[in-house]
């Protein structure tokens, strides 16, 4: 068995019998109350799920296996003379808990690239889509192409799949997936802005310095970006849309093709992935709007107080958990400060940032006037020439597939069940605030 398989099993093994020993001691043990208002309010706040891969703290922000941000950006090992983290070894990290050696990220790179072929149909599949289709519609359509190449699909269809297995099949189509998910949205790419001239891979680059070669992108400050890119965004707890929604899907046992390709349907909302190509949206309308390429401080202001009276949400700004600067936000900002100081475009994000808080903080409303990860990312892929905005959904989607897919491995290592909470009616609600029955939903 490969290594790095062997390691999740023995971890995961560990792991299901400490759970097994916490149910039955604390099985019983309440943790908090849900509020009424909760359950009409997007379920805010309710911990009802575990995902083992990463842990949102909302001043801190988010944590892959307790080591933050700042962290993995550090102690990750990086390409040769290079300075952002590779992917690969994040994977590892959410895998296995432990922090990987330059070695270890050397053959699981070496896994996805012997992995990544993908079947021509699947081109073929995309390309019968009219051009004018949204690039996340594109991807999810050759994602949902390669379905019929999964391990548990095929496995259980014939039924050669004992419930002992299932981990297996998930972990064989997780790292399949991870593999060939950059070819597939490269080819979104060159297929919808590039008149259809796909880039051959080249086997000797790491995984996300091949997707920016496939994708067109040579330079190797924009393969270091892709780097910090695909870490920064790969996972942000369980409750997130396209990490639930993934885990939701594959708790009915769907395999990870379906349930990837559900969750990132889920990241492609305006209120989730799709706010990075809003931010880049919005600065358009604003700088048309005040006739300038480069507006200052008060036109922002003035942009924005215009945005808020039109009943718009400032993209960019806000999270539902996150109560701080996004630190991924902090990352990119530090990213760009060393490798584009002067550039126009990214010091309006800088300018906006210190602009655009204190005036949604005198909402009064707002919980979290801080930007978050899609405020920056889109500036900076501008800054290297890819400014299809429309596409940046497409790259965070790669991205998260590191650690949705890693979290389905989990869920089906730990036997997780089919999710089904409890949902009521207000009529129900009503009879039971009226004392007609004892218990909500009766
Ligand atoms: N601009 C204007 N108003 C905002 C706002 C923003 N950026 N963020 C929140 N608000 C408003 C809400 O619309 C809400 O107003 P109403 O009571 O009138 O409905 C009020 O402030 C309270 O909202 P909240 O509790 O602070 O925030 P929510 O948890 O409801 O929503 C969102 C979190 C991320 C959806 C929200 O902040 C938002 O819409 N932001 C802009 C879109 C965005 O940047 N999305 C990306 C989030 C990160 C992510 O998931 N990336 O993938």
């Amino acid at each position: 068995m490969d290594l790095l398989k062997r390691r999740f099993k023995e971890q995961a093994d560990i792991l299901a019998l400490e759970i097994k020993e916490i149910i039955k001691e604390h099985g019983e043990t309440v943790i908090e109350q849900t509020k009424l208002a909760q359950i009409y309010q997007g379920m805010r706040g309710i911990t009802a799920l575990v995902t083992e891969t990463s842990l949102l703290d909302s001043q801190e922000g988010i944590e892959f296996r307790r080591k933050t941000i700042h962290e993995l950006r550090d102690k990750l090992p990086k390409v040769k003379g290079g300075s952002e983290p590779l992917p690969a070894g994040l994977v590892y990290l959410m895998l296995t808990g432990e922090m990987p050696t330059a070695d270890d990220v050397e053959h699981l790179s070496s896994v996805l690239q012997r992995r990544s072929h993908i079947p021509l149909y699947v081109f073929d599949t995309m390309r019968a889509l009219p051009k004018e289709t949204h690039p996340m519609t594109m991807f999810v359509v050759g994602v949902m192409a390669l379905q019929g190449e999964s391990h548990f699909a095929n496995r259980y269809a014939a039924g050669d799949l004992p419930k002992s297995e299932y981990w297996e099949a998930t972990f064989e189509d997780a790292l399949d997936l991870i593999a060939r998910i950059p070819h597939i949205a490269a080819y979104v790419y060159r297929r919808k802005y590039k008149h259809g001239r796909a880039i051959q891979p080249d086997g000797l680059l790491d995984w996300a310095g091949n997707f920016a070669h496939m994708l067109g992108y040579d330079d190797e400050e924009f393969k270091e970006l892709m780097r910090l890119y695909m870490v920064i965004n790969a996972d942000h707890e369980g409750g997130n849309v396209s990490a639930h929604t993934t885990h939701l899907v594959g708790s009915a046992l769907s395999d990870p093709y379906l349930s990837y390709a559900s969750g990132m349907n889920g990241l492609a909302g305006p209120l989730h992935g799709l706010a990075n190509q809003e931010v880049i949206k919005w600065i358009y309308d604003m700088q048309e709007h005040l006739n300038t390429k480069e507006p200052s401080s008060d036109q922002i202001a003035e942009y924005v107080k215009k945005t808020l009276a039109s009943g718009k949400v400032v993209p960019g700004y806000g999270h539902a958990v996150l109560r701080q600067t996004d630190p991924r936000f902090a990352v990119q900002m530090d990213f760009g400060k060393k490798h584009m100081p002067d550039d126009p475009f990214v010091n309006i994000i800088w300018r906006i940032y210190e602009t655009v808080p204190p005036i949604l903080q005198s909402l009064g409303k707002i919980k979290n006037p801080w930007p978050n990860v899609d405020a920056h990312s889109g500036a900076l892929l501008m800054h290297y020439g890819m400014v299809e905005h429309e596409y940046y959904t497409v790259l965070f989607a790669v991205s998260r597939a590191l650690g949705v897919l890693s979290s389905l491995c989990w869920d089906r290592a730990l036997n997780m069940p089919l999710e089904r909470p409890k949902s009521v009616t207000t009529a129900a609600v009503k009879r039971w605030l009226n004392k007609e029955v004892e218990k909500l939903g009766d």
